[in-house]
């Protein structure tokens, strides 16, 4: 016998709630958000049965923009996204991670409300391997007036975003999206093909036990990042005491890394700890990217009472000056983030 859920709320039940909250709502933010949720069920379908269909796993054989090798899935993902958001007009431009260009909607339409930029299969180097992979995305307001669309509409900042969210596909697949209400997880129903609210209001630790970095880069961090990673891994400062200002005690910090950004920030939301894409020789500005990637994350990590940093201040305040500008990322629990911002910042001015 099939346990019932716990909660037999959808995802779209829950934005229409949300949708009540603002009278004057016209539902273009709601449909937007179930046409986000719709793609999402559909490149599950997909990830979560590659193995057996013929030709979608493994690599194209091109370069995107990243100058990342683009898997079939990676390329399958990105023309779900771009069919399911542009075909009702509430979008009037669209960047994706795979795209070298963004993506103007037909200004005939003129009526597009939302800009929505995405990493439409994140992590997807680990998909023949089986490994979890994640969509990320967010979803600005248009600035300029009707049918005078522009890039300003597009490299907004963070702090402007309307909604972010992210879709994890691994064990369940699992959509987490904030639209300044807190941050809610719910869970796909494969047999009645819902999403059901299944995570209500997460709130991420203060301080965590977990650290999640490539350590193999090491050797081309900056010195104030090795201290850093030194310290989560020893809890102490160089003089052997416990490390100051941190909300954890060092030692018995546990390092996971996936090596997929949603799989780890996921894991890290919900149990507390850190997750760091330092800058490198070979990434000086970092690997991620801010609009796909870190800004969307860090609005969610924000909402759920953790902190995203460059290593400088918030993420939410870099204000892109293109669409796939990269960023260092240091995201998870707030006492722990701010920590590492201080070290970083303080070292390196004091350099
Ligand atoms: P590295 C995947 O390519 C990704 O963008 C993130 O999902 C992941 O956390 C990171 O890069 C892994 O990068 O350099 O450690 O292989």
């Amino acid at each position: 016998m099939t346990l019932a859920p716990k909660n037999l709320q959808t995802i779209e039940s829950h934005v229409l709630d949300l949708q009540r909250l603002h009278p004057s709502a016209s539902g273009d933010f709601t449909s937007l958000l179930n046409d986000i949720s719709f793609a999402a069920k559909v490149v599950s379908r997909d990830v979560t049965k590659a193995g057996l269909v013929e030709d979608i796993l493994g690599s194209t054989g091109e370069q995107n923009i990243q100058g990342e090798v683009v898997q079939k899935l990676d390329n399958f993902a990105n023309n779900v996204f771009l069919k399911c958001l542009g075909r009702r007009g509430q979008v009037c431009i669209m960047g994706s991670e795979e795209m070298e260009d963004p993506v103007f909607a037909d200004t005939s339409q003129g009526t597009g409300k939302y800009i929505v930029v995405f990493d439409p299969l994140d992590g997807s180097s680990n998909i023949d391997a089986n490994v979890s992979v994640g969509t990320i995305f967010g979803i600005w307001k248009r600035i300029s007036k009707l049918a005078q669309i522009n890039e300003d509409d597009l490299l907004q900042p963070g702090s402007e975003l309307v909604a972010s969210g992210y879709i994890i596909y691994g064990s369940s697949t699992m959509f987490v999206y904030t639209a300044g209400n807190g941050v809610h997880g719910f869970t796909l129903d494969p047999s009645i093909g819902e999403f059901l609210l299944s995570h209500e209001n997460i709130m991420t630790p203060f301080g965590g036990k977990i650290y999640s970095v490539n350590e193999a880069y090491e050797p081309r961090w900056s010195p104030e990042v090795k201290e850093v990673v030194r310290q989560l891994k020893y809890g102490r400062d160089t003089k052997g005491t416990t490390r100051k200002d941190a909300p954890t005690e060092g030692a018995g910090m546990s390092s996971r890394y996936i090596g997929s950004l949603v799989a780890d920030f996921h894991r890290n939301l919900l149990y507390g700890g850190v997750y760091l894409y330092p800058p490198t020789t070979e990434h000086p500005r970092g690997k991620l990217r801010l609009m796909c990637e870190a800004a969307p994350l860090a609005m969610i990590v924000e909402n759920a009472g953790g902190y995203a940093s460059d290593g400088t201040g918030s993420i939410l305040d870099v204000v892109p000056d293109n669409l796939h500008m990269r960023v260092p990322l240091y995201i998870g629990s707030r006492g722990d983030v701010l920590w590492m911002e201080k070290m970083i910042s303080e070292s390196s001015s004091a350099l």
